[in-house]
């Protein structure tokens, strides 16, 4: 038996124990199981140009039915953003078309998605003049006085859920005052537990992981003795 000096030189046919080091991190991931930990998150829903708009009566389902579809129903487009974002705390001023437009009446509907349970969620806006709106099918503002004004802030944590939700405006000028219209609100919502996946190792994990390091160990050995 020779004793050779390594030379630092990689043989062909193995890997080194660094690269064998890093297939067992691989192993011990695939191996893993996984935990969660609880992260709240904010969402901010504004009136802006994502919100759909028509002006004319939809069909049925579109102040209460998430999936409603606005292809189908005909008339729906892009509300007109009467700002200039970013919006403020009422969100920003839409309405079908301009805000002095002969658009007497306007329904508005926006789809969102939230990631679970509601901690707090708020509405607050103005109407120019009246509005109802809708929180999935729930009315949660009613007023027609025939006069611009805020409203808000309205708690509409009872009505939102974790997952698919739809918020739904009709929106109505008083033109006794001449055409001068205009729909904002901002929802901001606290939502809990987003569920984040965090590698948690198992007992038997553990000791398989041990056990694998300790073949590596043994076999570097050997390679350096050989
Ligand atoms: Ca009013
Ligand atoms: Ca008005």
């Amino acid at each position: 038996m020779s004793n050779s000096i390594e030379t630092g030189i990689q043989h062909p046919a193995r890997s080194c124990p660094g690269t064998r080091a890093r297939h067992l991190i691989l192993l011990i991931g695939l191996f893993s199981a996984t935990g969660s930990i609880a992260e709240a998150g904010l969402v901010v829903i504004d009136t802006d140009a994502t919100w759909l708009a028509k002006n004319s009566v939809p069909g049925v389902g579109w102040n209460d039915t998430f999936a409603f579809d606005t292809a189908a129903d005909g008339g729906w487009r892009a509300a007109q953003n009467n700002d200039s974002p970013p919006c403020g705390i009422n969100g920003c001023m839409i309405w079908w078309d301009g805000q002095f437009s002969p658009t007497e009446q306007v329904w508005l509907r926006k789809t969102f998605v939230l990631d679970g349970p509601i901690v707090s969620a708020y509405i607050q806006g103005g109407a120019d003049d009246d509005a109802t709106i809708w929180v999935n099918g729930n009315v949660i503002y009613d007023v027609f006085d025939g006069l611009a004004g805020p409203f808000g802030p309205i708690d509409i944590a009872p009505y939102l859920v974790p997952g698919s939700n739809l918020i739904a405006v009709f929106g109505d000028d008083n033109f006794a005052f001449g055409p001068n219209h205009q729909f904002a609100a901002r929802l901001t919502i606290e939502t809990a537990a987003t569920a984040v996946a965090v590698p948690v190792m198992s007992p038997p994990v553990s000791m398989l992981a041990g056990l694998l390091l300790l073949a590596i160990g043994i076999y570097s050995l050997r390679s350096r003795v050989a």
